[in-house]
């Protein structure tokens, strides 16, 4: 059965309830990286299929982001894929090892006039074939995500070539060479506009913009350099009528800039208490978080301790969408997501 994105009706999944801050039967639950190398099923498709095959082929992305519906009562799907996808899609040669690796960083103005302006239903169809396959294999009350990498977290990857802790490299470049930068961020924001909105065309009920890596830029830089692109994508967006998230990771010191966006959900990480969160960010914007993905390792008595501090702090008030506070790690224990998710459930029913 595919569900519309537009349509609207009394029982709006419990997730995109919360998204657009309207009560709900119980606290929504899914988990980033929720489909990956933490379940066997996942790691069985993997040693068959390199990473890159993997995301370029419908119908086994669809299958790997199926798993964790299968095993785990989640309330969203996000499609299988990787920031660095459309990139690839741009022209940029890369390899995953497992992050990504570019076959030569983005450094001049040439390769950043050289990158091709993406047009999704040619360089990445694939995508959009995966998500039409996977909305069509969901159950109707689990709404699919769709997602992009911010620019500033696409530029660190471009710039760096490789992952990196610090991303010296990056935001070094960022203040040697403003305007490469910013024409290197600019592509890249016109390119994940009409990338997300080729995903919502196929089927993505809400949007996610990954801001992994703005937080490593102090409060001046952040509002400089790294938000400009994120609000002209949102704004981009906005007509779609789909809930758009912004996931901006280790952004506890940027939020009054964060709340001048148009989202309708911030993802925050566990650093920052989602409680002084909302205050800052108003009642027009619901959160979404924050357990410690080290949390997954503690006893089950414990796991739930730390749950109820999440649900404490971030309120009785309805728009919270539990999540970690950053992507699964591969050692975790799959029966203590299935722990996670049903005491999430079970404590927040209403
Ligand atoms: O060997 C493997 O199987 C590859 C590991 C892997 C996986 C499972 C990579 C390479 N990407 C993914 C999938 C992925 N990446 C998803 C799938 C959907 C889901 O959540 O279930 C998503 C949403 C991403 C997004 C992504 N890729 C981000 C943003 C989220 C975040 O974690 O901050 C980032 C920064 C990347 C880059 C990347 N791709 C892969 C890895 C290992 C990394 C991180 C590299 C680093 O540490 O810098």
């Amino acid at each position: 059965m595919t569900a519309s994105p537009a349509v609207k009706t009394d029982a709006l999944p419990p997730f995109l309830a919360a998204c657009r801050r309207q009560p709900v039967a119980h606290t929504p639950i899914w988990v980033m990286r929720q489909a990956g190398r933490y379940l066997p099923e996942y790691r069985a498709v993997r040693s068959k299929v390199g990473f890159t095959e993997l995301t370029r082929s419908p119908e086994l992305a669809a299958e790997v982001t199926l798993q964790p519906i299968r095993r785990f009562a989640l309330d969203a799907s996000i499609i299988f894929s990787d920031i660095m996808v459309p990139i690839e899609g741009m022209g940029v040669a890369l390899e995953y090892a497992p992050g990504p690796v570019i076959g030569e960083p983005v450094r001049t103005m040439k390769q950043v006039e050289a990158l091709r302006p993406l047009n999704p239903a040619e360089d990445v169809p694939f995508v959009m074939e995966a998500i039409k396959l996977t909305r069509a294999g969901l159950p109707a009350h689990v709404p699919l995500i769709g997602f992009a990498g911010s620019p500033f977290t696409l530029f660190s990857y471009l710039v760096a070539g490789k992952p990196s802790k610090e991303f010296s490299v990056p935001r070094a470049f960022a203040q040697a060479e403003p305007e490469i930068s910013a024409a290197l961020m600019d592509r890249l924001a016109d390119a994940m506009i009409v990338y997300l909105r080729a995903q919502a065309g196929a089927g993505a009920q809400a949007l996610m913009l990954f801001e992994s890596w703005g937080g490593l830029l102090g409060p001046n830089d952040y509002r400089r350099i790294a938000l400009p692109p994120v609000k002209r994508i949102i704004d981009g967006l906005k007509d779609l009528g789909v809930p758009l998230i912004y996931f901006a990771n280790q952004c506890g010191s940027n939020l009054d800039s964060i709340a001048t966006l148009n989202a309708d959900v911030i993802g925050l990480d566990w650093r920052t208490s989602l409680g002084a969160a909302r205050k800052v960010l108003g009642p027009s914007k619901a959160v979404q978080g924050n357990l410690d993905p080290a949390h997954l390792f503690s006893s089950p008595a414990d796991l739930r301790k730390r749950v109820d501090e999440v649900l404490a702090d971030a309120g009785p008030g309805p728009g919270h969408i539990f999540n970690l506070g950053h992507g699964i790690w591969p050692e975790t224990d799959p029966d203590s997501v299935a722990q996670l998710v049903d005491y999430v459930h079970e404590r927040t029913a209403k």
